[in-house]
């Protein structure tokens, strides 16, 4: 009988991607989404798995909905990605991200723990915790110092999901994800106002690329060998926390100017710093070591970071040129708002 995996926040980035990766699996796959005055299913159409699997809505804050979502389920294996997943809209709503992204996932827990089913859970955990680095790279021992909202939020969670494995013999793993990106990257993440930007400017469609901390340095991996990795920890014979990084950091600015080079524009012409789209507290550095998750399942990265950046700007230029011949496909840039307005609440006291 083929397995059942039901992914929470299946409309995000990962949660498109992992579809698709389960259904060519071979999984039945269902996904928890969000009710919302306006359809958000462009990734799942995107990716092409809309029909494919089956929808079950769903809030982290709600807890009988998740009890529906696990019980009409009835899953071999859960992957929770679903979450207020930005760090800078954090800082604006920080009880909201902890009720979502901490609470969230405990809510998760207590149901398998009533329910006393074999359910295997994954945790999508962050290099958030990591915040102020106490160490270069970053593995599973180094120690934790989360610097926002978010990363206190994701921090409960990844120990309540370690509490929950030894307590109660529950299959809990964390896997400690480092940035991963792709064209299906929300607009609010620097990776894509970038590439989506690039874009524009080169079509003529906007003149300048308003940029924040353009020093902070992330380890930048493509986002569907990312879900990959995260098939591979549920498959272990033992649950445990593993990071998923490539071992390369690179700058913004190094992002901006990869970008700015696979369309043959100078970024000095376009980009400027605004100190409103500072954090009140920022994350300086990240560099993950992924060899333990080499080591025992032996993933490892395969998009590079010159690649990644080539396949999120030729994926936006391609959509706003198909934009401007008049073609109608799913896609989110057109209604996101390319100005500074909803941004300015991050300002740095
Ligand atoms: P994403 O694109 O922002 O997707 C988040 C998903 O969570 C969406 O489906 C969203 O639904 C859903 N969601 C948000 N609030 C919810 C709520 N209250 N109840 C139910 N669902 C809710 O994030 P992603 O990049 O795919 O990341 C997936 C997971 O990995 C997240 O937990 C994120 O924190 C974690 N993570 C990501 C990265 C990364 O670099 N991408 C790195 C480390 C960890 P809507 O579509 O309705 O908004
Ligand atoms: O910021 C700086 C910003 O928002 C990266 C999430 O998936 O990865 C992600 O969190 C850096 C930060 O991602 C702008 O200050 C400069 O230093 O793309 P980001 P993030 O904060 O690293 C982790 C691992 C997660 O878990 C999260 O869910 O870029 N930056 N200028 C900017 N950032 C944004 N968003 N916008 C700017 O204009």
């Amino acid at each position: 009988m083929a397995k059942k995996a039901l992914i929470t926040g299946i409309t995000g980035q990962d949660g498109a991607y992992l579809a698709k990766f389960l259904l060519d699996k071979g999984y039945k796959v269902f996904g928890t989404f969000r009710r919302s005055s306006t359809p958000n299913f462009w990734r799942l159409q995107a990716t092409e798995v809309f029909e494919k699997v089956t929808l079950i809505p769903a809030d982290m804050a709600d807890m009988a909905s998740l009890l529906e979502a696990i019980t009409v389920s009835d899953p071999d294996e859960i992957y929770n990605l679903a979450a207020q997943s930005y760090v800078g809209a954090s800082f604006d709503q920080p009880l909201l991200t902890s009720e979502i992204d901490g609470s969230g996932t405990t809510r998760i827990l207590e149901i398998i723990r009533h329910l006393k089913k074999d359910i295997k859970l994954y945790q999508a955990s962050t290099s958030e915790l990591f915040g102020t680095v106490q160490e270069t790279p970053q593995t599973e021992k180094t120690p934790f110092m989360p610097n926002s909202p978010y990363a206190v939020a994701k921090l409960a969670a990844f120990h309540n999901m370690r509490i929950y494995r030894e307590a109660y013999n529950i299959f809990a793993c964390n896997g400690i994800l480092f940035n991963h990106e792709s064209p299906l990257r929300g607009l609010d993440f620097v990776t894509r106002k970038i590439t989506n930007s690039v874009a524009r400017i080169k079509l003529g469609l906007q003149n300048e690329l308003v940029l924040g901390n353009t020093s902070a340095k992330r380890d930048w991996g493509y986002a569907p060998e990312y879900v990959e990795a995260m098939w591979m920890m549920l498959q272990q014979d033992k649950p445990n926390d593993l990071v998923c990084a490539t071992g390369e950091t690179h700058s913004v600015l190094e992002f901006v100017n990869e970008a700015f080079s696979h369309v043959n524009l100078n970024p000095e012409d376009y980009v400027r710093t605004d100190e409103m789209l500072i954090r009140p507290k920022d994350v300086n550095l990240l560099l993950g070591d992924p060899t333990k998750l080499k080591e025992s399942l032996g993933w490892k990265p395969r998009v590079t970071f010159k690649e990644l950046v080539g396949i999120m700007v030729k994926a936006d230029v391609e959509r706003w040129e198909r934009c401007l011949k008049g073609e109608i496909f799913p896609w989110d840039a057109p209604s996101f708002p390319h100005n500074m307005d909803i941004v300015k609440r991050h300002k740095k006291s």
